[in-house]
């Protein structure tokens, strides 16, 4: 058996329960106190959620990619590396490198569009069972949330998206990945793999975030996460884009312009990182209860004056692309 210590809605997690499920392995999930990870206390490893413990081999793990690499190494069948070692190791690289970047950027523009818009889904994700479930209660969520999106703009820097270039460094990265999943199938060789798995778990946030769910240039890569999630029978949704989509539906209005981006055409292709990672790099700023207060002004701007504009409603082309295929298909 192995216990797997979760936030449900976290990126990196679904990567690992998936890897799990893909393996059929047997496994159960803890959820965690997000504030405290009192839970994961007694693990001698990083203490990020995907953790997990094997109760079979007594190991305690945590980095969603050397925790798959971990199961691949243990529980050999149903692989999800290729045989051939260059493509594993080609894999393994794309897994670090869509963790370092994919990963962070998309969790601090998926946060920066709820605080935009819905900011009360803030305390039912994050404080689902504090004082029995008190802020989950309407008042009480009101005012819980907005010290939940204090404390995560500080943590994770959403108050300088613009000049960190999160949106840029994004679209940078995703164009040409477009390119290669438009010729191929996968990521790597001619197989579903763990770069495919990592690549379709941490674009998840972006479903969210109109500047990428609603681009022309990118609605491919969304049908193609999308038919992965559905031949691989992982939720289509998470309860996040479902709150998210009914406060559109109710406003008629969604945060979707990024003022400052230039036109397309105009901009700089990055050049795309080449050297050899080791590990995955993190984001996380050290917060505590204390320095909360210093995030509100941020908190307010980004709320109200983070120069991401309303437009008007609408659903994503993708997703009536994909239902379509899928319907056609069946
Ligand atoms: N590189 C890590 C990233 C894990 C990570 O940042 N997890 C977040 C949840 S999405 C976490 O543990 N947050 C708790 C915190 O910020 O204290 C991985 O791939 O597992």
């Amino acid at each position: 058996m192995i216990d797997l210590y979760k936030l449900h809605w976290s990126h990196y997690v679904e990567k690992v329960r998936w890897a799990l499920d893909f393996k059929r392995l047997p496994w159960r999930g803890i959820d965690i106190a997000a504030f405290t990870k009192k839970e994961m206390r007694g693990f001698d490893c990083a203490q990020t959620v995907p953790l997990i413990h094997d109760t079979g081999t007594g190991v305690a793990i945590s980095d969603s990619s050397p925790i798959i690499r971990y199961l691949e190494e243990t529980y050999p069948e149903r692989p999800l590396f290729p045989a051939d070692p260059s493509e594993r190791e080609r894999v393994w690289q794309w897994m670090l490198r869509l963790d370092s970047t994919l990963g962070l950027y998309a969790r601090r523009l998926g946060y920066t569009q709820v605080i935009m818009e819905c900011p009360q889904t803030l305390a039912e994700l994050f404080l689902p069972n504090f004082f029995g479930g008190l802020f989950a209660r309407r008042g009480w969520r009101a005012l819980a949330s907005p010290v939940v999106g204090m404390m995560l703009t500080l943590r994770f820097r959403f108050h300088h998206n613009r000049q960190d270039r999160i949106y840029e460094q994004l679209e940078a990265l995703l164009i040409p990945l477009v390119r290669r999943l438009e010729r191929d199938d996968f990521l790597v060789g001619g197989q579903f793999t763990a770069a495919d798995l990592t690549l379709a778990s941490l674009l998840r946030p972006l479903r969210i975030v109109p500047h990428f769910s609603h681009a022309p240039s990118l609605q491919s890569l969304f049908v193609w996460q999308e038919q992965l999630f559905r031949t691989q029978g992982r939720d289509v949704t998470f309860p996040y884009e479902d709150a998210i989509r009914a406060q559109r539906q109710r406003s008629g209005s969604m945060r979707s312009r990024v003022s400052w981006m230039q036109a397309p055409d105009d901009r700089q292709a990055a050049p795309v990182e080449r050297e050899s990672l080791q590990v995955a790099s993190n984001d996380q700023q050290p917060v505590s209860a204390w320095t909360v207060l210093r995030g509100l002004p941020a908190y307010l701007k980004l709320r109200w004056f983070s120069g991401v504009k309303k437009m008007p409603y609408m659903p994503a082309a993708y997703l009536g692309i994909s239902r379509s295929r899928v319907l056609h298909r069946a």
